[in-house]
């Protein structure tokens, strides 16, 4: 779906920017034709000088706000201090970070890496390894279960599990074992998982890029047990859910259960430096022996001290709370704005502050991208997904004045927008 952004010629600082993208750099992204130099709290600023709230939030990596000024502290700190000695060698930050992380989630281990595509990779090595090891399953015979819509990265491990061709196309052969159920559908789970040979269920609580799909209350917690009664690690991507973005530390606090394999990833490092991280009980940890995973940049000593410090800010600043509350009030005006335009919004979904609007107009439409246009204009970011879903993830310390100033700002948009025949 190409949208034609018309940029004039004139040759303005944003104009330059995206031509030096254009003609240099890989066409792997369509992005909004804004061009930002700067961030802070819930507001970026383009080459213009023009503010805008941020509504994306770097996909739910920036929940504690743009440079947020105590892990900007940690950063700068350890930056000056070691910042990488790779695994050969300990390191004084290590050890003490991942004491931080298992009691912050309540874990035995975790194993750390750097994007949440790594940190998929990891839970899905850890998974084959366990269906080895521990339940016993033939040799190259474990099979691990997704759900329609997942995603949980571009690497040919994630993409092998993807339901969305332009995720998948033309890259194939893909990787084989993979079973992919429908999400929020226990009996198609239940089906599955008569299979001895399954090993896992990955799933997202809140499916992310599918345009905010929640599933209904219990789900998880029911999933988790149809996963304990067949000896079935359940697999909790979090990586967007997670660190407080649903109103909760966890999406998965909702509901009472602890997933057997949880991957962090984006808030880990509150939006300063790529980190993710899985954790898990020894009996699945420790199936992995030295020399049999890792990276260069696993568990550096500067991911640790931002680490730390992103966590330390959600606990203290209470940002999960505040997610629950102002995710509240952003539905509530949102839905009483569809109630005036029926016309255009058709739903309004999410929990804590991932949320979406679904544009009453088919996935092809180009309605929602010139909604986001237009909210451009006057002062708001945010982008669709999938077609006709505008996604809504302001970082978590959003004010109650600045909400309401936000919902404003979609309000006239959608207020004086006039449907084209
Ligand atoms: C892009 C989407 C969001 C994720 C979940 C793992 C990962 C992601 C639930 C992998 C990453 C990012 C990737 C980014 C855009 C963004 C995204 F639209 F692609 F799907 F958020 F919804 N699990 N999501 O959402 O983490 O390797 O990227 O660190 O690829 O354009 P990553």
């Amino acid at each position: 779906m190409a949208h034609i952004d018309n940029h004039s010629n004139e040759l303005t600082p944003t104009n330059f920017a995206i031509g030096l993208e254009d003609q240099y750099g890989a066409h792997n992204y369509h992005p909004m034709p804004v061009v930002l130099k700067r961030g802070q709290g819930v507001f970026v600023w383009d080459v213009e000088n023009k503010p805008y709230f941020d509504f994306l939030s770097a996909y739910s990596a920036v929940n504690q706000g743009h440079c947020h000024p105590k892990i900007i502290q940690a950063l700068i700190a350890q930056a000056q201090t070691l910042t990488l000695t790779s695994r050969a060698f300990y390191n004084d930050q290590l050890g003490i970070c991942e004491k931080f992380l298992c009691e912050y989630f309540g874990y035995d281990k975790v194993l750390m890496m750097n994007s949440g595509a790594e940190g998929g990779e990891t839970a899905l090595k850890l998974t084959r390894k366990w269906a080895y090891k521990v339940k016993g399953i033939p040799q190259d015979q474990a099979k691990t279960v997704y759900a329609v819509g997942n995603f949980w990265g571009r690497t040919l491990a994630a993409i092998s599990a993807s339901t969305d061709p332009s995720s998948y196309a033309d890259y194939g052969p893909l990787l084989p074992g993979y079973i992919i159920v429908p999400y929020n559908d226990l009996d198609a789970l239940a089906e599955v998982l008569k299979d001895p040979h399954v090993a896992g269920f990955m799933v997202e609580p809140i499916q992310g890029e599918a345009g905010v799909v929640v599933p209904e209350e219990g789900y998880l917690k029911k999933a988790y047990e149809l996963c304990q009664q067949h000896n079935v690690l359940f697999i909790a991507d979090e990586v967007q859910t997670g660190i407080g973005r649903t109103g909760k530390r966890l999406a998965c606090d909702y509901e009472d259960f602890q997933p057997d394999i949880l991957i962090l990833g984006k808030a880990l490092s509150g939006g300063t430096y790529p980190v993710s991280a899985v954790l898990c009980r020894d009996e699945i940890m420790l199936t992995i022996k030295p020399g049999e995973h890792g990276s260069t940049y696993g568990g550096n000593p500067l991911a640790c001290a931002v680490t730390m410090a992103a966590l330390s800010v959600v606990k203290e600043e209470k940002l999960a709370e505040n997610a629950f509350a102002m995710g509240q009030l952003f539905r509530e005006n949102m839905l009483a704005l569809a109630e005036k335009r029926p016309d255009l919004i058709k739903t309004v979904r999410g929990k804590g502050l991932l949320n979406a609007i679904e544009i009453n107009d088919t996935e092809e439409s180009e309605t929602a991208w010139n909604l986001c246009m237009a909210f451009k204009e006057k002062g708001l970011l945010a982008k669709p997904t999938h077609g006709n879903k505008i996604r809504f993830a302001p970082p978590l310390i959003i004010t109650e004045s600045q909400m309401q100033e936000a919902c404003a700002i979609i309000e006239k948009v959608v207020l004086d927008w006039q449907l084209v025949n």
